[in-house]
């Protein structure tokens, strides 16, 4: 295990295998039309945190994935991930104007394009996990494609989204945020883990079930602490505007809870998810340490 390097340096050259592929899938800016693929481009290369296709190199390591096609997998989550971004900041929905340290894609480019690009990378996500052989069983393809897509739509991110937006102005018990953010944030994080894992070879059952308790528990971690470093953290280390949850009148984990108790949810959260991937041994070293980076994080 001595040989392995630093957490540091492997998720950095799984954000440079990521950008790659990003560069590679993403249409030309040459190509007509310029415009929105110069937009489609700026909402998704060079920046983030690439967590999800993260989640997905360290989730194939269970499952010996070649990390050629879990990085087309993480693409296609990132790119989801990526038009989510592109859409909530719309006037229409959270209305901001910072993301990744710089404007908004409506912002720089304009309302339209930025509607246009959210629609184009939903679309292209999909042609990625088609165009693409990404696991040696062709039915498995599909069904990855297929939790792609409940992952995004009406019963996942979408949904979650839904939600959001019916409860500003609201208070939210823990069980109602739970669910808001199993559906919102939770839903692509678990994705983008179970994606990484079935590119590789077929495990049992019991196996699959363990990496999907890990992800919706990191997946909750996620949020809660997204939450409390909204109060917590500045602009300029977000990279976003802080502070807009209260601003918004946004029930959240430290709405309902207070920072110090949502703080130690997140705690709660990455130990039980810690404890999902106890029968995998030194193979999950890169999910725990992912873990440790999604609760410990500063921006
Ligand atoms: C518009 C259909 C639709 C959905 C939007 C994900 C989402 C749903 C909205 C984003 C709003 C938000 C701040 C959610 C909290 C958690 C979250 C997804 C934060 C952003 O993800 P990071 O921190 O961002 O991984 P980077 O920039 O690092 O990729």
């Amino acid at each position: 295990m001595n040989n392995l390097p630093d957490f540091k340096a492997w998720a950095a050259a799984g954000q440079g295998r990521i950008e790659a592929t990003l560069q590679h899938v993403l249409p030309s800016p040459q190509i007509a039309p310029q415009r929105l693929h110069q937009a489609m481009r700026y909402a998704v290369l060079g920046g983030g945190k690439r967590v999800r296709p993260l989640l997905a190199f360290a989730a194939g390591e269970l499952s010996q994935a070649d990390p050629e096609r879990v990085a087309l997998a993480g693409a296609a989550v990132e790119i989801i991930h990526a038009y989510s971004l592109v859409h909530d900041d719309l006037p229409c929905m959270d209305d901001d104007v910072l993301r990744r340290g710089k404007p908004t894609c409506h912002v720089e480019y304009d309302e339209a394009t930025a509607l246009l690009v959210g629609d184009a990378l939903q679309s292209l996500a999909f042609q990625v996990m088609t165009d693409h052989k990404l696991c040696d069983d062709a039915a498995v393809q599909l069904e990855m494609t297929r939790l792609l897509a409940m992952a995004s739509g009406s019963r996942g991110m979408a949904g979650g989204q839904a939600i959001d937006l019916a409860s500003v102005g609201k208070e939210l018990t823990v069980p109602e945020l739970e669910f808001m953010h199993i559906h919102k944030t939770g839903a692509i994080i678990r994705a983008a883990a179970l994606l990484g894992f079935k590119c590789g070879t077929p495990m049992d059952e019991q196996d699959q079930a363990q990496v999907d308790k890990f992800a919706k528990l990191i997946g909750l971690a996620f949020q809660v602490v997204d939450d409390v470093l909204d109060v917590d953290a500045s602009t300029a280390d977000l990279g976003k505007t802080a502070g807009k949850d209260a601003q918004h009148g946004k029930p959240t984990y430290v709405s309902a809870l207070g920072v110090v108790r949502a703080r130690e949810l997140a705690e709660e959260l990455r130990l039980a998810a810690m404890q999902a991937l106890d029968g995998f041994g030194e193979r999950a070293l890169r999910l725990r340490q992912l873990a440790d980076f999604i609760v410990l994080r500063k921006s």
